[in-house]
This record gives structure tokens, C-alpha cells and sequence, in this order.
């Protein structure tokens, strides 16, 4: 079989965890990474065994022998990086979100169509062997007709004043922050499982923080959690540290919060259904249990093993019961399928793609728009 040759851009946290994941994807071998300076590529790169780094990320865009791109970088360069690639005639996987503006998210949708290339979206949390579990349960029917779909995406890394990161610029991340950054997540892992649009949502929004402590040096995501920051100047925040969406998925209703601020919530996604037959919940920070819910016995608690999950669901457990899966594997889940994909034309594409991420960014437009006049706002499909 022919490798698959592809560039990391970006050697933040995921730019990180996207150079692990790959090393796990047998048909592909990383060539290069790029970088804000050389320097930091360089680094990146040593500790990677990869043979080429870059401080302009032009340079992979330019090298006809690439085939694919990660993009790993903060939300604002995500369509200019994205666009180039796709117009090189380059797959592209992309952090999310896809981009700032429902117009760049149907631009880079558009264009990817127009090429014979692929374009996957990293909304990796769907790959949980316990997600996939709960998609197919509530698939054959285990649930019956889905009445309420309720969670929460809660963390606490910016509780604090003195917690900054480029997620607070709205000029990097975007008009929104949390609702963007990890209600994002949670849409989509809510469609992906209960198999129902978000037709309709009513939010509301909150800063908490309205001045926060910017570090002059920058900083890395949840570098601000580990120490000083050193030197600070106040900063205006103008995107929420904290969002509610009230929704609506056709018949079926449903209610999310999403919280920066939370405190003791890591990273705490909590996904649950609710339907005529039954129900479900999962929670990230239990990534390998989900509870079954019962109304005429007692309720379960489902341990992941592969021998104990349905057919479809074990294609997304590799390791015995037991033997924990998590957070780097659902990187692993996705990278697989997208390079499955781009080895052979004719598979269909089983993993988030960049419509998903367009589908994301009429969800947030939604609910912006939703928090601004104070009413509910129709999803468009
Ligand atoms: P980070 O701040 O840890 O890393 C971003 C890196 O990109 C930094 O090293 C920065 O120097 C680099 N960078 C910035 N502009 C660049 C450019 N033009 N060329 C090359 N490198 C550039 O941020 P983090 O947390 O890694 O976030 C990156 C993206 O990944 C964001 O869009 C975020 O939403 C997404 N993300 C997704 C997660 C997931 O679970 N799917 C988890 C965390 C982040
Ligand atoms: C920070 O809120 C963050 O790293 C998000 O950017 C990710 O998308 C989420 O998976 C974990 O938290």
C-alpha cells in the first residue's frame, strides 16, 4: 500500500496529541511539522523523529510530496490554512472549530466538495468506545422514541482573573468562547448519539470575569493552571466564560450548559438521552462506564469491554475490558478512519467532516443571536 504523507501544523497541546495519534495510524508517516518560528519546529520535530520543520506553514502547503494536513493552530488561522491546502489539492483534517463565521465554514464545506479530496473535522469525542455504545443502543432502538437530550461541557481552567488564554481574544478564537470551544463538542456529540438536529435554541450567555490578566509572553492552553504567568496587563473580556441553551430537536427537547468556570470540573462533558424505553448517560471524566437507565428495573452500569458492547460499537474499543481507553484514543479512532479513507476513494467517509463543523457554526450563530435578542432562533438545516 502507498504511505500517506502528512504535515502537523501548530505544536500547541494538539498539535501535540495529533503527532501521538498519527504514530499510531499505520499508513502514515508525518514529513513535517510547522511551527511559529523554525526554532519551535525544530524542537517539535526532534522529539517526534520527523525529518523536516518549518516556521511558515506556506512551505508544507508548497510541497507537492504532502498529501494531507493537520491543522492544529488557534481557531482565526483555521480557513486561511485550511483554504490553501484544500486549493493545493491537499487532504486536510482540522482542529475545530472550522472557522470564525458560518460564511468561511461554507467556503471551506464548498470547496472541498468542488476537489476529490477529504475533509475531516476533529470532533474526536464522539469516538469514545462508550459514546459509540449509547449511538448504537439509541440505533436499535434500546431507548425507543428520544423525548430529552441534557448535558453540560463544565471545566474550571478559567475560573480564575489571573487564567488567560488566546480563547479570551476574540480576534484569535471567534465572537464566542465557550459556547464555540466546547459546546461545540457537546452539539455534536448530542446529534451524533441521539440521531436529532438541533432545530431550535434559546440561550443565554454570561462574563464572569469582565477584566482578566493577560500574560504578556502568551501561553500555551492550560499552561495557566501550572504557574506565574509573569508580567500581565488587564484585558476586556468579551466572550462568555458561560453559556445556557435551552433546545429543541423537533419533538424531542433538550438543555446544555457549557462553563469555564466550574470549579473541580476538569473537563466534564456529560451526555445523556432520555427516551420512551429507556436511557443513558456518559461522562468524560468516567469515560469507561455508561449508566443504562431503566424504568420498571434496576438501572446498569455498563463497564467497556469489547466483549460486552454491540457489534457496531467494538470496531472503537482496541484493548480488553479493563484496560482503559480515553482522551489520546479517540484521536487515534478518528486519524484511522480519515486515512482509511484517503487510502481508498471508494469508502465512505465515518467520521466528522467539514459540513459537521459548517453544522457547528449555525449552531453557535444560533446562539448568539438567540442571547443578543433574547429569543428563541430557528437552526437552519
Ligand atoms: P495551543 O495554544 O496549545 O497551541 C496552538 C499552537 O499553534 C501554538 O504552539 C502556536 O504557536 C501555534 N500557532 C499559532 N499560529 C500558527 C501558525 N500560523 N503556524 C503554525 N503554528 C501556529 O492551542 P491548542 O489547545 O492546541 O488549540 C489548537 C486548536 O485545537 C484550536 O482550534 C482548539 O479549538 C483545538 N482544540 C481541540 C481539542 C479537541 O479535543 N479536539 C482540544 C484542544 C484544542
Ligand atoms: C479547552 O477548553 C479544550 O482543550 C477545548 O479546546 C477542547 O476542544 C476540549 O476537548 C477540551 O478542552
Amino acid at each position: 500500500m502507498n504511505r500517506i504523507r502528512t504535515a502537523v501544523i501548530g505544536t500547541g497541546f494538539m498539535g501535540r496529541v495529533h503527532l501521538e495519534a498519527l504514530r499510531r495510524v499505520e499508513s502514515v508517516d508525518v514529513v513535517e511539522i510547522a511551527a511559529t518560528s523554525r526554532d519551535k519546529a525544530i524542537a517539535a520535530a526532534a522529539g517526534f523523529n520527523v525529518l523536516n520543520a518549518t516556521g511558515d506553514w506556506r512551505e508544507v502547503i508548497n510541497d507537492p510530496s504532502i498529501d494531507a494536513v493537520h491543522v492544529a493552530t488557534p481557531n482565526a488561522s483555521h480557513y486561511e490554512i485550511t483554504k490553501a491546502a484544500l486549493t493545493a489539492g491537499k487532504h486536510v483534517l482540522c482542529e475545530k472549530p472550522l472557522a470564525m463565521s458560518v460564511a468561511e465554514a461554507q467556503e471551506l464545506t464548498d470547496l472541498v466538495a468542488s476537489k476529490n479530496l477529504r475533509g475531516g473535522l476533529n470532533h474526536n469525542l464522539r469516538y469514545y468506545p462508550m459514546v459509540q455504545q449509547m449511538r448504537s443502543m439509541r440505533e436499535a432502538g434500546a431507548f425507543g422514541e428520544i423525548l430529552v437530550v441534557q448535558g453540560t461541557y463544565s471545566q474550571d481552567w478559567m475560573l480564575y482573573e489571573s487564567d488567560w488564554n488566546w480563547r479570551v481574544d476574540p480576534k484569535v478564537s471567534g465572537p464566542s468562547r465557550v459556547m464555540a470551544d466546547i459546546g461545540s463538542h457537546f452539539f455534536d456529540m448530542a446529534e451524533h448519539v441521539s440521531g436529532l438536529k438541533v432545530t431550535e435554541v434559546c440561550s443565554d450567555l454570561q462574563i464572569f470575569c469582565p477584566t482578566r490578566k493577560q500574560p504578556k509572553g502568551g501561553g500555551e492552553s492550560f499552561s495557566g493552571k501550572l504557574g506565574s504567568a509573569g508580567e500581565t496587563v488587564d484585558t476586556k473580556v468579551v466572550t462568555e466564560d458561560f453559556g445556557a441553551t435551552l433546545f429543541r430537536m423537533g419533538k424531542a427537547r433538550g438543555t446544555m450548559t457549557a462553563s469555564q468556570v466550574s470549579a473541580g470540573r476538569k473537563n466534564g462533558l456529560v451526555m445523556e438521552i432520555y427516551g420512551t424505553k429507556g436511557g443513558a448517560c456518559w461522562r468524560q471524566e468516567r469515560p469507561e462506564e455508561l449508566w443504562l437507565g431503566h424504568r420498571d428495573a434496576p438501572n446498569q452500569i455498563l463497564l467497556k469491554d469489547p466483549s460486552l458492547l454491540d457489534e457496531k460499537a467494538r470496531g472503537f474499543a482496541d484493548y480488553p475490558g479493563g484496560h482503559a481507553e480515553g482522551y489520546p484514543d479517540t484521536f487515534k479512532q478518528l486519524f484511522r478512519r480519515f486515512y482509511a479513507s484517503i487510502a481508498d476513494p471508494s469508502l465512505t467517509a465515518d467520521y466528522p467532516q467539514m459540513a459537521d463543523g459548517l453544522r457547528q457554526m449555525k449552531i453557535l450563530d444560533a446562539e448568539l443571536a438567540s442571547h443578543k435578542s433574547r429569543a428563541w432562533v430557528s437552526v437552519p438545516a
